[in-house]
């Protein structure tokens, strides 16, 4: 299926709208990532809406990161929700008990797991965006990149180090939120394994009131053991070391070291660039080595049958073979260029963009030829626009800029009508979750831009 252009009048339309959506779900120095349903700063939705904003405002861009960077843990740890006023979302503050850990931050109130890091990818975008303005904006983005370089630094090591002991090259999760693709088929054999026991706080959804059908979130199932595994590392007072001793689920998250690689190598190329974590700190020495290592343990988990990248189950040792769009990892952080040729023409092909059943070419969360494609069901086969600007991106840094192109134009057409939702039936093209998502709004603007 070819894609056109939009017209000026619908580029015009869609960049006003987003901006008013951005607008609107901006609380002063932070975004919260969704009116109702996520009316909270969530970290990897932080970097997309950074790299949206910075469009219009670099200085704002900055503040969403820095608001960001408060939540930092004393470990170097980004956590995945900032709480910085009540609201009925659920699990809160007072279920996370964060208060429990040493190292939270003193000033905000958070989670106690993290997200994928995509910060430093959106920061180098804001950068090279701010470049091309110069002046002012110039001035400030670099600024900015000297004064947090070393926090980027800290959250890359932290999650190079606690959450990769052994060096296997595979960032651990140790929650399926962790992925950010939470009730993904990706986590269904090891939470198989998570068997929430009657001594847990009993508990009730929020989340549910705030969509028209409950089939589109995880089930009730699926909440227990989510708020079992924080129930286990709040046992553990967050400690890392001792999760992965007493935790149910420990997995190596492929998407999440290849954003870590793909990051690591960014970070490194802004501290040449502007001459910091050189000299005997060794900052940009360090994060090539994590590039180096994450990417190696990338392109070991690829299925030489599929050509898939897969996560490794650290429970049981197991791959874990499931045609979800994470197994695209390697296209992200790059390496190997026969497999970026060979995973390009898988994701543009039949069984992925080129699927004959989808509404638009647009990356789906799991491959509509799999057998646990559901097509309405959150990450189990929906399309998210923000899984496809990172496709795009990634193909863009591997010279591939027609393929890049073509997930553009269609990620623009599934947004044409600028409901700006959380996720798209991939085969009616349908809105679902969410209505007036930051992230996908901030991804519209930066693929105008
Ligand atoms: C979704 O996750 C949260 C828990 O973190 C939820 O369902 O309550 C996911 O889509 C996640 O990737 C995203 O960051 C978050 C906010 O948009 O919502």
């Amino acid at each position: 299926m070819t894609v056109s252009q939009p017209s000026a009048v619908e580029v015009g339309l869609m960049a006003g709208r987003a901006g008013y959506v951005l607008r609107a779900n901006d609380r002063g120095r932070f975004t919260v990532a969704s009116p109702t349903l996520y009316p909270h700063m969530w970290s990897w939705d932080a970097g997309f809406v950074a790299l949206g904003i910075a469009t219009v405002s670099v200085p704002r861009a900055l503040d969403e990161l820095r608001t960001l960077l408060t939540g930092q843990w004393a470990t170097g740890m980004i956590p995945h929700i900032l709480f910085h006023s009540p609201s009925d979302y659920f699990p809160g503050p007072e279920r996370w008990r964060t208060q429990v850990a040493a190292a939270r931050p003193p000033e905000v109130l958070t989670s106690g797991i993290c997200q994928p890091p995509i910060h430093v990818i959106a920061l180098s975008r804001i950068l090279h965006d701010a470049r091309r303005r110069g002046g002012t904006d110039q001035q400030l983005a670099e600024d900015f990149v000297r004064e947090t370089f070393d926090q980027w630094l800290a959250w890359h090591q932290y999650l190079a180090t606690a959450r990769d002991p052994y060096s296997y090259g595979l960032v651990e999760i140790h929650h399926g939120w962790e992925s950010g693709m939470d009730d993904s088929p990706r986590w269904d054999v090891p939470y198989a394994n998570v068997h929430p026991q009657p001594d847990m706080p009993p508990f009730v959804r929020a989340d549910l009131a705030h969509v028209a059908d409950p089939s589109q979130r995880p089930s009730d199932a699926e909440y227990a053991r989510y708020l079992w595994l924080l129930e286990q590392k709040v046992r553990v007072r967050y400690d890392d070391a001792a999760y992965r001793s007493t935790g149910d689920f420990v997995v190596g998250d492929v998407l999440v070291s290849a954003l870590l690689a793909a990051a690591s190598d960014l970070l490194a190329d802004m501290g040449e660039e502007l001459g910091i974590g050189g000299g005997s700190s060794g900052g940009v020495e360090q994060s090539r080595a994590i590039a180096r290592r994450f990417r190696t343990g990338v392109l070991r988990s690829v299925d030489p049958d599929t050509g898939l990248a897969r996560d490794l189950d650290l429970r049981t040792g197991n791959w874990l073979e499931v045609e979800s769009a994470a197994g695209f990892a390697p296209l992200l952080c790059g390496g190997d260029e026969a497999v970026t040729r060979r995973q390009r023409d898988l994701l543009l092909g039949p069984r992925w963009c080129g699927h004959s059943r989808l509404r638009w070419p647009v990356v789906p969360s799991v491959s509509p030829a799999s057998a646990d494609f559901r097509e309405r069901t959150y990450w189990r086969g929906p399309q998210w626009p923000v899984l496809n600007w990172l496709m795009a991106w990634a193909l863009n840094r591997s010279g591939e800029q027609e393929a890049a192109n073509q997930l553009r134009l269609a990620g623009l057409s599934q947004l044409i009508d600028c409901d700006f939702a959380e996720y798209y039936e991939p085969v009616t093209g349908e809105t679902l979750g969410s209505r007036d998502q930051s992230w996908t709004a901030a991804i519209a603007l930066d693929f105008l831009a």
